[in-house]
């Protein structure tokens, strides 16, 4: 039995390299909260809590993770004793939503027991692949000349498909003006919700462009707009913030609100559950792949071992370190060569967090019990 004796929870923040903008903010920096879980035979498991400052993707941000982490999660956690990550999951599970706070902490402890264990983090999950394929996800520029020079950098460096983010009047022109510069590249965009049905002629303008996907053209709870323009286009849907846990993807699939997945580890609240959103998925045939939150090392290590799984046949939004930060809390960065991650083979998260670095770029931290 495993049984948890510290928690400890840094918020760290780190300034963008590139400011990023979608539908609805913009970001030069990003604070995510940090998590150690030391058990009670001193091993220690690091996560990540990576939600965005404001409640824009989410109703979550990093001061609703920080207040539910410490006053409602780390207690359950301090008195779970667990066999198995997908035990403490459930436990934690009785905190209703707040998917990106018990996120961080299932991470913490799938990278403890994954070391315990002496297998990668990928492994335990089940996961097969030597290494994943990334892609990156671009945001709105200023202008389309700008937006064709990050296009440009990307592809240059070797990133196997471009995601592009769109908005209402930041839709086909850019999409068309991308596509026209580069025929051949694997492309497709996200729309993190902005539509309604309303917009069905911007739909089927992009429905021409060869897109791999159009990803969440509407609010998350619209499954029937899903499925009703899923039917009138050839181009997959694919869902993000539609699916929060695996009951949304049954009536998801019933519905048939979309042909692909974004399955991010964040959102569906751990990789407990981001795995049986990839076992179902994939009993189904519908193909995945993982989707980001900027992550920085630790929450990005995730990513990657999630991304080994058989059913994530789809590049995922596995970048390497550097196109967001220009140091990481890792020892080493997240490095992409030629359009692919190593998934690493040593036991646990593959990646060393940066004691000093974090504590120098702390700007909170509790360490429980107090
Ligand atoms: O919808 O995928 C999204 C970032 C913030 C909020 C929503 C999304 C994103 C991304 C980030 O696209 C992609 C990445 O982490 O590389
Ligand atoms: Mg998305």
């Amino acid at each position: 039995m495993i049984r948890i004796e510290n928690v400890e929870l840094h918020r760290v923040r780190l300034p963008l390299v590139h400011e990023f903008q979608t539908s609805s903010h913009a970001k030069r920096s990003l604070e995510h909260i940090l998590v150690m879980l030391r058990s009670a035979d001193g091993v220690v498991g690091w996560g990540e809590i990576a939600s965005p400052s404001g409640p824009f993707y989410s109703a979550e941000t990093v001061e609703s993770c920080w207040a539910v982490a410490r006053s409602f999660l780390a207690p359950i956690v301090l008195r779970t004793s667990w066999e198995h990550p997908s035990e403490l999951a459930a436990a934690m599970a009785k905190v209703r939503g707040n998917h990106f706070a018990r996120a961080g902490l299932d991470v913490a402890a799938w990278a403890l027991w994954s070391s315990l264990q002496g297998v990668s983090l990928a492994s335990a999950l089940g996961g097969e692949r030597a290494r994943v394929s990334a892609g990156v996800s671009l945001g709105i520029e200023p202008t389309i000349d700008a937006l064709l020079e990050q296009v440009g950098a990307r592809v240059a460096e070797g990133y196997q498909r471009v995601k592009l983010k769109i908005a209402p009047g930041w839709d086909v022109a850019p999409v068309r003006a991308v596509r026209s510069a580069f025929p051949d590249l694997p492309l497709h965009v996200d729309a993190n919700g902005a539509f309604d049905v309303s917009d069905i002629s911007v739909f089927s303008a992009l429905d021409e462009l060869g897109l791999l996907m159009i990803e969440q053209p509407f609010a998350p709870r619209a499954l029937v707009a899903h499925a009703t323009l899923q039917s009138s286009i050839s181009t997959p849907v694919c869902l993000d913030e539609s699916v929060e846990d695996v009951e949304d993807l049954v009536t998801a699939l019933r519905l048939r609100a979309g042909r692909i997945l974004n399955i991010k580890v964040s959102r569906m609240g751990g990789l407990t559950f981001a795995v049986r959103a990839h076992d179902l998925a994939r009993a189904s045939g519908v193909p995945v792949w993982c989707g980001g939150m900027h992550e920085f090392g630790i929450g990005r290590a995730a990513n990657v071992a999630l991304s080994a799984l058989p059913g994530f046949t789809l590049p995922s939004d596995v970048s390497g370190s550097d196109k967001y930060y220009a140091r990481d809390v890792t020892t080493s960065p997240i490095v992409c060569v030629d359009g692919f991650v190593d998934v690493p083979s040593s036991p646990g998260l593959g990646w060393e967090p940066d004691l000093d670095f974090i504590a120098a770029h702390a700007t909170d931290r509790v360490a429980l019990p107090a």
